[in-house]
Formats: structure tokens, sequence, C-alpha cells
């Protein structure tokens, strides 16, 4: 490609790319991007003069503002500032500045340091110390007039404070969202249905440039200045960060980083320091900024066409850059979450090279209309997970396929499960899954299910990683010979675990149920599932219907009931446990019903309870036999009562029936062998 055609290229993305950006709050790239691409045009146009055109987007800044408002003139343009993006950089801007006002190494310039912040340059001219326009840089000669959407900006005087500030006086500054305000508009703009904001520049931009001053006024923005334009009458200081602590007295707020430093060392000392505490700053900023501090030098030195020669930005590394979505696949977590995660083509940002990021969850995955091909924009602020932020639309390849959520899970072929109103989709393949296994055998051993003595995690962990352990069922093939080989594992502490685990074959079948870890199935569920069915096979076999006569289950509950037992692997391991290892229980019915402690009692339970919910401490009384009734009668056989119990508790004292509170009753249960969960 001919140099004039390079030019002539760079130019046209770099102008649409302003037009993204300060047209329409839109960026298309991240600025890493688009400083690069400025970098080489003005490397390409420094190196071949004759090509530089007065349109060429070196020589203006910015674009058109849009008409929705109307425009301003800047009396004195705005600049823009040039940018450093490394030591080596920012010596030779102070070897320039040594150079123009013939000065040698030995002379430092003294520099006035503040964080780049991330927002929007605006102008608030102050007539009598009133506020009376607010307008934004525009193209830095041509701005818009969002005066009456400043005026709801807490941080920004309406009218100035002390004394002795210019009869004319325009201020400054940059309107930025802090991070935490950013966050919570993204979650209420979610929450609504509504689009999220890409970063918080952009949300402050796209709240600065609503026609509707009551929907910036709801905005969380702030203002900082950091520099004046006009100023008629009154005395200013001779030195920049003077004058900043003059607006200061007058009323406006100055970034609490400011400081002045002697020499280039000063800045890059300053730079360091201002890179450490980036992430825990609560707003957002892309560097630190540099201006010679005495007014006397700043004149001397003079512009270019779109900068100051006395003032740079020294970028910090970018936190946002692109790259390409290799693929996007269905990672299955501990719970089954079965997540979105996009596959990278390797990209440095945030100091880390991301290969992946997490999509979180479907509804994200369609926020985004992300592709397999597409360009993303990856973001990684702080120790924040990497992010996709948004496609490059223009980007996109031809033929690109809408992402589908697998039906099946891609590690068990279960079916994957999304409840109405849910955001995470699940595998519900439970015991079966090997993503889920670990988690399951843990959940199926611990104390309160099969309760196997001596079977911890780390040990189930090695079996499942030794590839000795599929299924619960696969524990009771579990040899002596086979453990007494396992790292730690002497033959004495293998025979006692061959022991628990066989014991644990007679056990009882609420145990078992809550031991199988269908989702939303505690160990109170499982009590009341046992008791309502008696036995095993007319859970599995029972309706929605019936599901919903059980004490405590509710549709949700009843859905994933139904599709736990729905899965032909989930009935194959309840098989393999009950038929193949012996797992069994005493039938429920069996136990005579005299021996039950509180048959034909009728029991009331009133107050609060305390260390057990009021259905738990129900499931115990019905498991004794008991009636639970919801009032208190001449019948009623005890009362347990907890702290503000009121009618019920009185009627009680009255008629003399007994009564216990929770710690007796807790006594009580655990006298006839229940403890609580
Ligand atoms: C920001 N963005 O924080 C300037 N800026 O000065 C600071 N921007 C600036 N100064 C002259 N602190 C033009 C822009």
């Amino acid at each position: 490609m001919s140099i004039e055609l390079q030019i002539q290229n760079l130019r046209d993305q770099l102008n649409h790319h302003n037009y993204q950006y300060y047209v329409l709050d839109d960026p298309s790239v991240p600025d890493a991007e688009y400083d690069r691409l400025f970098q080489q045009l003005k490397a390409l146009e420094r190196d071949n003069p004759e090509f530089v055109t007065k349109d060429s987007p070196t020589q203006r800044v910015g674009a058109q503002p849009l008409s929705a408002f109307s425009q301003i003139k800047h009396e004195m343009p705005m600049l823009s500032l040039d940018n450093a993006f490394s030591a080596e950089d920012m010596q030779e801007f102070n070897r320039r500045i040594l150079d123009r006002l013939q000065l040698d190494g030995a002379d430092s310039i003294e520099f006035a340091c503040e964080p780049k912040l991330d927002g929007i340059a605006v102008s608030l001219l102050y007539e009598e110390g009133v506020l009376i326009r607010g307008a934004t840089r525009g193209d830095g000669t041509t701005g818009e007039d969002i005066t009456l959407n400043v005026r709801t900006i807490p941080t920004i005087p309406l009218k100035l404070s002390g004394s002795g500030y210019p009869h004319r006086l325009e201020v400054r500054g940059e309107i930025y969202m802090p991070k935490s305000g950013f966050e919570a508009i993204n979650k209420k703009a979610l929450s609504q249905g509504l689009k999220a904001f890409v970063n918080p520049r952009n949300a402050a931009a796209g709240s600065l440039r609503q026609l509707d001053p009551k929907i910036t006024a709801s905005r969380p923005l702030e203002m900082c200045s950091y520099s004046i334009g006009i100023a008629e009458g009154g005395d200013l200081a001779e030195k920049h960060a003077e004058i900043l602590k003059q607006l200061q007295g007058w009323g406006f707020r100055l970034n609490p980083l400011l400081e002045v430093v002697s020499g280039v060392k000063g800045c890059l000392d300053y730079y360091e320091r201002v890179s450490e505490l980036r992430n825990q700053l609560p707003y957002e900023i892309d560097g630190v900024v540099f201006k010679v501090n005495q007014l006397g030098q700043q004149e001397k030195l003079g512009f270019v066409s779109r900068a100051p020669r006395w003032a740079i930005a020294h970028k910090f590394p970018a936190q946002e850059e692109m790259t390409t979505v290799k693929t996007i696949e269905f990672q299955v977590g501990r719970t089954g979450a079965v997540t979105p995660v996009a596959r990278l083509v390797p990209v440095f940002v945030g100091g880390v090279t991301v290969s992946n990021a997490t999509l979180h969850n479907m509804d994200e995955v369609e926020r985004l209309d992300v592709r397999a091909g597409d360009t993303v924009v990856i973001r990684r602020a702080g120790d924040v997970i990497p992010q996709v932020v948004k496609v490059v639309l223009e980007r996109r390849p031809e033929k690109t396929v809408v992402v589908e959520p697998p039906e099946q899970c891609p590690v068990c072929q279960s079916k994957v499960e999304r409840l109405e109103g849910e955001a995470v989709a699940r595998c519900s393949g439970g015991l079966y899954c090997a993503a889920q296994r670990k988690e399951a055998l843990k959940h199926f051993a611990s104390r309160k299910a099969m309760d196997i003595d001596g079977l911890g995690d780390k040990l189930i962990e090695m079996l499942v990683d030794l590839d000795m352990l599929h299924t619960p069922a696969g524990l009771y093939q579990l040899t002596r010979e086979e453990l007494s080989k396992l790292e730690r594992m002497g033959p004495k502490s293998a025979d006692n675990l061959v022991n628990a685990i066989n014991d644990s074959k007679a056990t009882e079948l609420p145990r078992f149920l809550y031991a199988l870890g269908i989702r939303e199935v505690g160990e109170a569920t499982a009590r009341a599932l046992a008791m309502h069915f008696g036995e095993l096979d007319p859970l599995m076999e029972a309706s929605e219907e019936q599901l919903l006569e059980v004490q405590d289950v509710g549709p949700i509950v009843a859905k994933h009931i139904i599709n736990f037992f729905d899965q032909s692997h989930n009935k194959e391991v309840i098989s393999a446990l009950i038929d193949q290892a012996g797992v069994h229980w005493q039938p429920i019915e069996s136990k005579a019903q005299d021996q039950l402690i509180l048959q034909g009692k009728t029991w009331v339970l009133t107050g609060k309870l305390e260390q057990m919910g009021r259905s738990e401490a129900k499931n115990h009384l019905l498991q004794l036999g008991a009636k639970v009734a919801g009032s208190v009668s001449a019948k009623t056989d005890c009362v347990v009562a907890g702290p503000g119990a009121g009618s019920k508790l009185s009627k009680a004292t009255e008629l003399g029936i007994p009564t216990m509170d929770e710690e007796g009753f807790i006594a009580f249960l655990n006298e006839q062998g229940i403890e609580l969960e």
C-alpha cells in the first residue's frame, strides 16, 4: 500500500472512531487502539510532510457536536493534551521544554501533577461570581451548551464563595462518574431491562447529554477543576497550582492528589505512586497530567496546533484492549451451574495476559450479542476478573452464529435446566455429572447424610482424581486393599474406612433422600418427603400436584424433585445403591404406631424459634407421631413457646397446659435421639 493510501486509511479510521466517541458517546474501540492509530498517523505525517492536509485528525481535535443542544463557541480554545507512554517520552518532553526556555539540565522545571480523570471536559463561565453558562469541550473550538445540566451537579458552585475572583471567570475541569455510582446505575438499568453503560466515562457523557436536566440530576456526577480559561479583572496567582488553590477557595473541588514536583524525576516518581493507587481510587483515571507550574514559563512555551507545549498526559497501560473470540464454551461449576466462557486470542490487558473471560450467564451473552469470531473489547481493571465489555460490531466477520444455550450438559449430557426468573442454567445430572461429582460425594458422605466416618473432603477428591470413584454406589465397592495403597492410608485406617462405609448402609429414608443432593431439598424437606410418602418408590413417581401436598414443598422444589428423578442416570445410581450395594432403611410405616412417643398427642408451636425453623420443629413433632395444631384448646397436650409468644401462651397457662421454651424443646428432642440440623 502506498504511503498516501496508508495515511488516508488511518485518517478514515480515526474519523470514524472520533465520531463514535465524541458525537455518539459510543466508542467503537478502546482508547489504547485509538491512541495507537493516532501515533501511527502522526509518525507517517512527520516523515512525509508533503501529505499533511488541514483536515487530518492530527490537525484538529474532536468531531462536530450534535445539533440537539445549542452550540457555543469557546472564547479561548479548549486545549487537549499530548500523550507520553514511557519514561523516555517524558524525558523528551522535559528536554524540549529546557531547549525552548534555554535552560540546561541542571535547572529543573517545577511541574504541577494531577491524576488524569477519565470523564468529560467542561467549561463553566461565571460573571460576577454567578454561574451563567456550562459547555462541553466539543471539538475544542465549539462545544454544546449544557448549562441546565451542569447546574444539577452538586460539586459545581452556582455562586462563587470568598472574594477576589475575576468578574468574568471561566473554570475548566472534568465531570466524571465515580466507580460506585457507575455500578449502581448499571445495576438499576439492567434490572429494568435497559442497556448498561460500557464504562464510567461513557456513563458520564450519556448523563450530560440529556435534554431533560431531571435525568442528569438523577445521575451521580462529580466535577474536579484543573484550569482556567477567560479571567478578566481580579488577581490571579502566578503559578498553576496556586491558581487551583484560589479556585478551591472560590468553591471548586480539586483533586486531592494534586502535587508540585521538581524535574522529570519528580514526575516519574509521582507517576509510580499514583499507578499504585489507581485501583483503590473511587473514580477512574487513565494517567497523570504534568503542567509547567510557572505561568511565565507556560507563556514562553506556547502551543502547537492542538496542545500546549507546557503540559503532557503520561498514560497508564491500557485497561481495555481488543481481541478476538475463538470460541464460546460452556463450563460446569461445582453446583452444576453451566457458565458460558469466551476463549480468546490471548491479549495483554491491565498488566496480565488474558485468554478467557467469563460471560456469566445467557442473559449476558444475549445482552452483548457476542459470537465466536467476534472482535471484542476486554477490560481488566485492578484485580477484577476480565470482562467482555462490548462487541465491535463493525469488525464482525460474515456468517457468525448466534450462541444457543446447551440443552445437555457438556460434561455428562444430562438435561440443562433453567428455571423461570433464574439467570443461571444448571446441569440436572447431579450425582452423575463428573464436574459435580466431588461436591456431591462430599455431601453424600457428610454427617447429616450417610454419615460415613473418616471419609473426608480430601480423601474424596483424591479418590475421584485417581479415577477410583465415580458414583456414591462406587463407595461401597472400595476394598481395603485398594484403599491402603493411597497416600497416608495405613491398613488400619483402610479397615476402619471400609467398616464405616459398610455401617452407613443401614440408614434412614430421610438421610438417604437428603444424601442424594437434590437441589433445594435440605434435611427438613427430605424428612417431610419421607414422612409424607413413607417409601422411596411413591416419591420417585410422584406428580407435581402430589409433591405440592407436602409441607414445605413449593413449585420450585417440586420441579427440582421431578427433574432429578426424571434423569435415568440418577435412577441408575439409586438402584446401584439399593439393589447392589445394599443400602437399606426401616420402612417408616413399619414402626408400630404405639411405639411413637407422641402418638395421639396434639402440640402447638408459638413465638419465634431461634435455633430451628417452625417447619423443622413441626417435622420433628410429626416424626414422633404428634399432631401439630394451629390453636390452643383444652385438647392441646403441650405448647412450645419461643420469644414473642402472645395469646396462645397465655391461654395455655390459663388452661393449665404444659409449656416449654425452645431450650426445653431441644432437650426433649435430644432425649428422643433427634439432633438439630
Ligand atoms: C484531566 N482529564 O484530569 C487536563 N485533566 O489540561 C487534567 N485534563 C487538561 N488537566 C489542559 N487534570 C487540557 C486538559
